[in-house]
This record gives structure tokens, C-alpha cells and sequence, in this order.
């Protein structure tokens, strides 16, 4: 994946109180691009294997029954500085230390429960990506 792509999830907090349709129309408004998008949800392998760096926190066991608890929204996007300017749009991991505007301002309860996902880098959008889609799935 090129270096102008990053990855994002709209968490299942987010999906349950019913805020996909705010966070994609910000995202898009934004000026990201969605390379690829679904509906899905992840296994606990599937999460304990996205989120292996974290296995030795504490967190970790929580982290993995929440982020497979529900539905997810997986999707790629497109942008000039993509990861740095999503982590700018998505705000601090707390919600509480997040500037206002922010998709976790707006929507996350918790450093938990903190509404989506965004790659922390090129390398690891990359990994990210090809971790839910297949090439056929990328426009
Ligand atoms: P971020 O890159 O902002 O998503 O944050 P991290 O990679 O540090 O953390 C990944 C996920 O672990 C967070 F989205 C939520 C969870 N987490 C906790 O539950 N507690 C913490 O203290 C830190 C992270």
C-alpha cells in the first residue's frame, strides 16, 4: 500500500450507538478517499493477532473481548499525509485529552471504548490493510 493510504476501524462502541454515518461523512468531508470499506466482525484471534504489540499490557484482555464483541467497519483511506492527518481528525487515544472536533471528542466514551482505529504509521497501514482485505477489494 502506498504511503499516502492509512487504515482505519470504526470501533463497536461506534457501531452500536449508531455513529457510522457521522464518522464516514466526517471522514470524507475531511478529504479521505475510501480505498476499500465492510461491515465485519473480528474473532478473538483475529484481534489478539491485530493487537499482538499490546499482548503484555494490562489492557489487553479487555481490549481483545471489546474489539470482538460486535460488528466493526474496516476500511482503507486515501489522502495526501494520510496517517498523520487521521490521527489529527481522530484525536488523543483518551477522549478526555482528545481536541474539540475530534471523531473521539465526539463519539468515544473512554481511552476503552474510544469509538475507531487509525494506523500509527505507513508500515503499519500497510500491515493493517492487507490484515482485513484482499488486493480484488482495493479501488
Ligand atoms: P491508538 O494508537 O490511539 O489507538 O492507541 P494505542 O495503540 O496506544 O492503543 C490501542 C488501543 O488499546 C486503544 F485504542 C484502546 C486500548 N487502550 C486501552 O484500553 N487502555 C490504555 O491505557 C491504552 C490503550
Amino acid at each position: 500500500m502506498a504511503d499516502n493510504r492509512t487504515f482505519t476501524m470504526i470501533k463497536p462502541d461506534a457501531v452500536e450507538n449508531g455513529h457510522i454515518g457521522g464518522i464516514l461523512d466526517q471522514i470524507t468531508a475531511s478529504g479521505f478517499r475510501i480505498v476499500a470499506m465492510k461491515l465485519t466482525q473480528m474473532t478473538q484471534r483475529d484481534a489478539e493477532t491485530f493487537y499482538a504489540v499490546h499482548k503484555e499490557r494490562p489492557f489487553f484482555g479487555e481490549l481483545v473481548e471489546f474489539m470482538t464483541r460486535g460488528p466493526i467497519v474496516a476500511a482503507i483511506l486515501e489522502k495526501d499525509n494520510a496517517v498523520e492527518d487521521f490521527r489529527t481528525l481522530i484525536g488523543a487515544t483518551n477522549p478526555e485529552d482528545a481536541a474539540e472536533g475530534t471523531i473521539r471528542k465526539k463519539y468515544a466514551t473512554s481511552i476503552g471504548e474510544n469509538a475507531v482505529h487509525g494506523s500509527d504509521s505507513d508500515e503499519n497501514a500497510q500491515i493493517e490493510g492487507a490484515f482485513h482485505f484482499a488486493g480484488r477489494e482495493m479501488f
